[in-house]
């Protein structure tokens, strides 16, 4: 065979798929090293590939999700077979589930070997298992197919609605050679990988019809509106049409939470009251309580029409009727829907707007009293009074919370400044984000990083705070201990052990970050929290505050007590 591209040199399947990697600018990867992949990981490094190392696959995987969420291109998490793709699968299904983009490659054991079920090292069927878990998977097994495998992954990962993506290599693929000249040939820079969806013009003019007719609307953003990058179309949306707005926890500060416009602080009586409602980036799960029920009875329970801003056609409809669905990117549909409304767009009428402010103010001055209170053992309010403010002096430092209480609380008491500055559990309301979120949050942004962590919920990543120690990042982790999850005070009524939600009392987490060579405070007050944060963002060192909070201040599930019948049931 003649072939013009060929040099006489070989290229591996190592640095096929680094270079890969490198021609569509992914230049970080999340990973766990291990046979068959430990080479590879070297390799990259070498390359100039940023490698982050982690202690355990989830965590890499939800670093790769997050840097998929903050950055618009699919975070690369990077496995090793069957316990190690097992591992990360969480966090790929997760990623899906919040429709971030990610890419989860995973060595694997040999075809021949795992489909005659014949026992090899760490043997599974890892992409039948994939399949379902996540939006495309793909394997690939000779090494000039890398290219297309990695260009396909990047495209499913990033376009329409984003995801999560598998992509499965046989230990064998990274060892095979081809032309060097040919294998570069066979590899593809990805152009355009999500491309625009502009909405069709009668859908346009069916939500603006909507919009102009409603007395009491309400837009609703949501995570999609923050990932789609679409800033300053989404404030020109919401200031020129004068709509009050409600950002879902992810969407916080795509406007500041202190804009005049913000219904955060009276949200039961808006999606109660409200007659046309426009969700842009945001579905109606139980997030929204389905879009039906008392969350949404009021007045307009049965005549409340809905606007739905979204990538995925099929999201209409799920719940209740869309009464206008537009589909399409959220950039085009916004300013699609800007452009539209003219010079002479009329605000809502003001006994609407009016009416939200006044219990705005209200409800906005009996929380500032409450966040005034200094009680003697600290609570979730004093703690997250201190993290509040030293939010508002750093507008730019990322935010990562999960937990119960924690979660609810920082959620509602911190107020967010800027776009894409607050990652937490999403759509599943899962534990275990925290440390891989804040990894990725330093490392694709350079900014300080506040994680503010329940007690239980930073148990399920905590040994990484070995990983960004060693990474020297600039995260602040916070938890908040209440010497349990949801309180510290549960009792076995039959003595023996001790009851399932309580932990080790008055335990010493602020040690786990000083035995990698960290900061570790123990805060018992507002002051000594204050101090030690403020210490943690200037210095820009891996610290963690254990600030102790009164472990009867939480409240069963958080907020989320309606679904845990047994609690309800006692409330
Ligand atoms: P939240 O939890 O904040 O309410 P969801 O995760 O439920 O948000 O909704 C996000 C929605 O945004 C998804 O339905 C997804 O299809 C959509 N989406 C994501 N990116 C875009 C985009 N660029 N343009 C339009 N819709 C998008
Ligand atoms: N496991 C996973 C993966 N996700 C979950 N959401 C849970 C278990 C259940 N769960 C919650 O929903 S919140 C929570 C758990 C275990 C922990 C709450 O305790 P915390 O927070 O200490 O983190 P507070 O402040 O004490 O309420
Ligand atoms: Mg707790």
């Amino acid at each position: 065979m003649t072939n013009e591209t060929q040099t006489g040199e070989q290229i591996d399947g190592f640095h096929l798929l680094i270079d890969a990697l490198k021609l569509n600018g992914l230049d970080t990867i999340y990973a766990l090293p291990g046979i068959p992949i430990t080479d590879f990981t070297r390799m990259a490094q070498a390359a100039g590939i940023r490698l982050i190392s982690f202690r355990h696959e989830q965590h890499a995987g939800n670093a790769a999700a997050a840097a998929g969420f903050l950055t618009g291109k699919p975070g690369i998490c990077m496995t090793v077979s069957a316990p190690g793709f097992l591992n990360g699968l969480t966090a790929l299904a997760n990623a899906t589930t919040n429709c971030f983009p990610m890419i989860l490659i995973s060595g694997s054991s040999e075809r021949e070997i795992v489909d005659l079920q014949q026992g090899d090292y760490e043997e599974m069927d890892q992409l039948a298992i994939a399949k379902p878990l996540c939006k495309a998977a793909f394997r690939v097994l000779h090494a000039q197919d890398i290219g297309v495998g990695v260009a396909r992954a990047i495209r499913s990962a990033v376009s329409g609605r984003p995801g999560g993506v598998y992509l499965d290599l046989p230990a064998k693929l990274f060892a095979q050679t081809m032309d060097a000249g040919a294998g570069k040939k066979s590899l593809i820079k990805v152009v355009d990988p999500a491309p625009k969806q502009i909405p069709a013009p009668d859908a346009v003019q069916r939500a603006l019809d909507l919009l102009k007719g409603a007395k009491r609307p309400l837009i609703v953003l949501g995570k999609g509106a923050a990932y789609a990058q679409a800033d300053a179309d989404i404030r020109a949306l919401v200031e020129k049409s004068g709509i009050p707005y409600l950002p879902m926890s992810m969407a916080k500060g795509l406007l500041p939470d202190t804009h005049n416009q913000s219904a955060s602080a009276t949200r039961s009586y808006v999606l109660a009251e409200a007659d046309v409602v426009m969700l842009v980036g945001a579905r109606l799960n139980w997030l929204l309580s389905h879009g039906k029920g008392k969350t949404w009875g009021g007045a307009n329970a049965d005549t409340r029409q809905f606007i739905q801003i979204d990538i995925s056609p099929t999201e209409m409809d799920s719940n209740v009727p869309i009464a206008a669905p537009l589909v399409g990117d959220i950039g085009s549909c916004v300013s699609a829907l800007v452009a539209g409304m003219g010079a002479g767009w009329a605000k809502p009428p003001t006994d609407w707007t009016q009416g939200i402010a006044e219990r705005k103010d209200k409800n906005i001055s009996k929380m500032a009293e409450t966040l005034a209170a200094n009680p003697p053992v600290m609570n979730f309010h004093s703690a997250l009074n201190v993290i509040r403010n030293a939010v508002k002096a750093r507008p730019d430092a990322i935010v990562v919370n999960e937990g119960a209480n924690t979660l609810d609380f920082a959620r509602s008491i911190v107020d967010m400044y800027e776009p894409r500055k607050r990652l937490d559990v999403g759509t599943w309301g899962i534990m275990g984000i925290g440390m891989g979120f804040a990894v990725a949050a330093a490392v694709t942004t350079g900014k300080p990083v506040i994680a503010i962590e329940g007690d239980s919920a930073f148990g399920f990543s905590g040994m990484e705070v070995e990983t960004i120690c060693r990474y020297n990042l600039p995260v602040c982790v916070i938890v908040f201990n209440n010497n349990g999850i949801y309180k510290g005070t549960d009792k076995n009524p039959n003595g023996g052990d001790v009851a399932p939600t309580v932990f080790v009392k008055d335990a010493r987490y602020e040690m786990m970050m000083q035995a990698f060579g960290g900061v570790g405070v123990r805060a018992t007050t507002p002051a000594e929290l204050a101090k030690a944060l403020d210490e943690a963002v200037k210095s820009g060192k891996p610290t963690l505050i254990n600030a102790i909070i009164d472990e009867t201040a939480g409240t069963e599930s958080g907020r989320i007590t309606s679904l845990n019948p047994q609690a309800a049931k006692k409330k």
